[in-house]
């Protein structure tokens, strides 16, 4: 009853946070301290980030900075590949793969450096004598304002600690109360796993840490930083020792918390970072703390408040979060999933501001000096599903950090091609770093992958076809055009059939081992086909917006009709690889053959059916739980299969405490996704595996509700993007069934609908029945190519509701209300 209740009222307010019931319970809350990393809270600026432990007797705030990596500019090109690339396709067509292996793994890798890790600014400890034990106690992460909030009673004192990292002022500020006037006594000091730095207290209640990152594989560590944290109290005295500060019975406390380090770009470390943190401190001192709270909540909210989603919400919602994780699959609990989503749209905008770094394997939270694989950007899925909440979770400007990388290694990468592969253009291997390394790193199981530029480069096409911004497009489009002369210049003819394809080629970090393959380094992998195929397509599309590259684009035209198809193989799946060597017990982590169905999109019900059914075989024989970032990605999978019960299925399995094996994902008390160990892309996966539930707009039109779970019978969502530069401003649906939505043009066009439920009206603009091709541009689809099927195949076709789809006209920056 309160349930409905609750919904019923939301349908009449505007979408706002502050309106739905969501609102209210936008918050990550316990009633204990963190008592291990992955309990504490994250707060970022894109910068700077904070892990907030909130104990009462101690703080930690364990504090990052997305520029203190290890090492120092470099590339890590081998010189001996390009020699070895002959034989190497010799063997591999002749079937000797695992001599192949040895010989990539001699040849390709240079050995001596495998990427740089990203490393920790280490921790700033409050301790407070006497406050060990106390009650009342609690602790929360707002999402709505950014601020994580600790308070606890001790001695009849009620404390209060309040913190952020300020988007406008570039520091961590911290805001120490109390319920009586003298009662904040603490001590401040510094603890960290680094080597190589300096703590110095001063009498102007500073502490200070200068430091240089490490030196790593042979790369000498070369980035220094500078942690200012001053101390301002209001009342009683503060005095500095050589390692520390103590305050006593002061009213209130402001702490400042500075970090910079000399990092300006890839090939350049002639920054000052004592300087850089001494102007972002004497910008922020000037501000009254009410003052940088109100501009940092102020710079902050516009970009959370851009979407709401209501889901409903019951009783599990007044329980603490963790305890919530752990029953999310037993009890109901329809706003922890908003939350969830919400959480990975905050994590996004803390962790990727335009100007910055892309978000890495840990977004911008780690607190080892040497992390889990680096905390590199893996590019051969993990930093791509980072950014899959950008555009349809409307945090579009988010992307630019990873557009700015793709950038540096369109440069970077040119090394990688004329050195390794004789090619023209730039390509980068599976792992990248801040250095914008382009080489082979690992064994040649997960780097012999030279086809990252044409994963980057769908994110250069996507944002353009959300946005319409042909500026834009002309700007990103030589990247593109640069990673197809890559392609036309590697790309290889295979000897049975005199398909083009990639050798050597990998399905990233798996092995047909059922086939008798030890070491898969092979020839024309599916996913490689799939997304040279969708690189030139999108080329050909975008030289064409342009005006430009006529030949090129006929070329590539030409190429791609020789690209090798899709396959089905003997028991209905969609061939891993060329050979027919998948093995229906394989339960890989990585579903790479699965990229052209998502984020690819040329596997679609509407237009190649029988691929369509082979993919989702092939889903269903890998299974359901894996690592992190693998349940997210099969949550966008079973939206693109347009099955919410099993999307839903999957984001209970992510949704639930991590069970402690390599391959055993979940979530963390804070809501960080676990591998194990932490890696953000899971949260991102799935955030942009809701979103896809709700909307899809991959296949020729907008379609409303894809893949409505049946538990999520009634909700609302405010603020999805599509593409075609259409943003569905509302949308509301009751009982499983749409019921109303507006939708805006940004760039007019076009608007095609598709879906389960009949349109009754469209306040504004007339519609039809859609018949042809949606003339809309931005919505092209790519040319279907039918598959070779094997003559064995069974495949169970999917059922396929039926649906409907209307065009109307749009004009720039109209909305349009449709009731269904
Ligand atoms: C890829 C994955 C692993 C892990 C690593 C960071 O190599 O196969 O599971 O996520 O990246």
């Amino acid at each position: 009853m309160r349930f409905l209740f609750l919904l019923s009222v939301s349908f009449f307010f505007p979408c706002m946070l502050s309106a739905g019931p969501a609102s209210r319970t936008l918050k990550l809350w316990y009633d204990e301290p963190a008592s291990r990393w992955e309990e504490a809270l994250p707060l970022g600026n894109g910068r700077l980030g904070v892990m907030v432990y909130g104990g009462s007797g101690r703080e930690e705030l364990q504090l990052n900075e997305e520029t203190i990596w290890a090492g120092g500019p470099h590339n890590n090109v081998s010189p001996e590949a390009l020699a070895a690339l002959p034989e190497v396709r010799r063997l591999i067509f002749g079937g000797k793969y695992d001599e192949a292996f040895e010989l990539c793994d001699e040849k390709f890798s240079l050995h001596a450096s495998h990427g740089m890790p990203y490393q920790t600014a280490g921790s700033l400890l409050l301790d407070f004598p006497g406050h060990q034990a106390c009650s009342e106690f609690y602790r929360d992460l707002n999402l709505e304002t950014a601020v994580a909030t600790v308070r606890y009673v001790v001695d009849g004192v009620r404390y209060e600690r309040e913190m952020f990292t300020s988007f406008p002022d570039q520091v961590a500020v911290v805001r120490l109360t109390a319920s009586e006037r003298r009662r904040i006594s603490f001590r401040t000091s510094f603890a960290t796993p680094m080597d190589n730095y300096r703590v110095t207290a001063s009498g102007d209640n500073r502490l200070l840490i200068d430091g240089r990152t490490d030196g790593h594989e042979t790369i000498p560590g070369m980035v220094r930083y500078r942690t200012v944290a001053e101390i301002l109290p209001e009342g009683g005295k503060a005095v500095a020792d050589s390692v520390g500060i103590t305050v006593t019975d002061a009213d209130a406390v402001t702490i400042l918390v500075s970090v910079a380090t000399n990092f300006n770009d890839y090939r350049d470390i002639s920054g000052d970072p004592a300087e850089r943190a001494e102007s972002y401190l004497s910008g922020a001192r000037k501000k009254r703390y009410s003052r940088l709270k109100a501009d940092h909540i102020a710079a902050y909210r516009p970009w959370i408040e851009r979407v709401s989603l209501d889901l409903g919400t019951n009783a599990q919602a007044d329980k603490t979060t963790d305890v919530r994780v752990r029953e999310f699959a037993s009890r109901f609990d329809p706003q922890l999933a908003s939350l969830y989503f919400q959480f990975g749209r905050y994590l996004l905008i803390c962790s990727s501001q335009p100007g910055g770094q892309p978000a890495n394997l840990q977004g911008i939270w780690n607190h080892q000096r040497f992390p889990a694989w680096d905390g590199k950007y893996t590019i051969n899925i993990n930093t791509e599903m980072n950014y899959w909440p950008a555009e349809p979770a409307n945090l579009t400007e988010l992307h630019a950090p990873l557009i700015d990388m793709i950038r540096d290694l369109s440069v970077t990468g040119r090394q990688a091609a004329s050195q390794m592969y004789g090619a023209r253009g730039w390509t980068v291997h599976h792992n990248t770093d801040i250095w914008r390394i382009s080489g082979m790193v690992d064994t040649p199981l997960s780097g012999m992958w030279p086809t990252s530029n044409a994963w980057f480069c769908q994110h250069l096409w996507d944002r353009y076809l959300f946005s319409g911004d042909t500026a834009y497009l002309a700007e990103v489009y030589p990247m593109m055009k640069e990673a197809c002369e890559f392609f036309l210049d590697f790309l290889t003819e295979e000897p049975r059939h005199g398909w083009l394809i990639c050798v050597p080629s990998i399905s990233p970090e798996n092995t047909p081992a059922k086939a008798g393959i030890r070491h898969a380094v092979v020839a024309g992998a599916t996913m490689d086909n799939q997304m040279v195929f969708d690189l030139f397509s999108n080329t050909i599309e975008a030289a064409r917006t342009l005006g430009r590259d006529a030949a090129l684009a006929d070329e590539l035209r030409t190429a791609r009709s020789r690209l090798a198809p899709m396959q089905v193989g003997s028991w209905g799946q969609l061939q891993e690889w060329m050979e027919d060597w998948d093995d229906p017990e394989d339960r890989h982590r990585h579903v790479s053959h699965l990229w052209g169905l998502y984020p690819g999109r040329q596997i679609s019900p509407y237009r190649t059916p029988e691929l369509f059914d082979a993919a989702r075989i092939s889903l269903i024989h890998r299974g359901d739980a894996s690592t992190g970032w693998s349940m997210g990605w099969k949550v966008c999978l079973w939206a693109r299969f347009m099955d919410g019960n099993h999307a839903y299925k999957l984001i209970t399995d992510q949704i639930s405490p991590e069970g402690g094996g390599p391959e055993s994902g979940g979530t963390y008390p804070n809501l960080f996704d676990a591998h194990p160990p932490f890696q953000i892309d899971g949260n991102f996966g799935c955030t942009a595996g809701i979103a896809e539930m709700l909307v899809q707009s991959h296949d020729g039109a907008v379609e409303l509700l894809p893949a409505l779970p049946d538990v999520w019978r009634t909700g609302r969502v405010c603020g999805l993007r599509a593409r075609g530069g259409f943003e569905i401003v509302e949308m509301e649906w009751e009982s499983g069934r749409l019921r109303r939505a507006v939708i805006r043009s940004s760039v007019g066009g076009n608007f095609r609908l598709r879906t389960a439920t009949a349109l009754k009206s469209c306040k504004g603009t007339d519609f039809r029945v859609a018949r042809a091709e949606n003339p809309n541009p931005l919505f092209a689809l790519q040319p279907t190519v039918p598959p070779v099927v094997s003559p064995v195949a069974e495949s169970v076709p999917t059922v396929r509701p039926a649906k409907y789809t209307y065009d109307m006209s749009t004009d720039a920056g109209k909305e349009y209300t449709l009731l269904f």
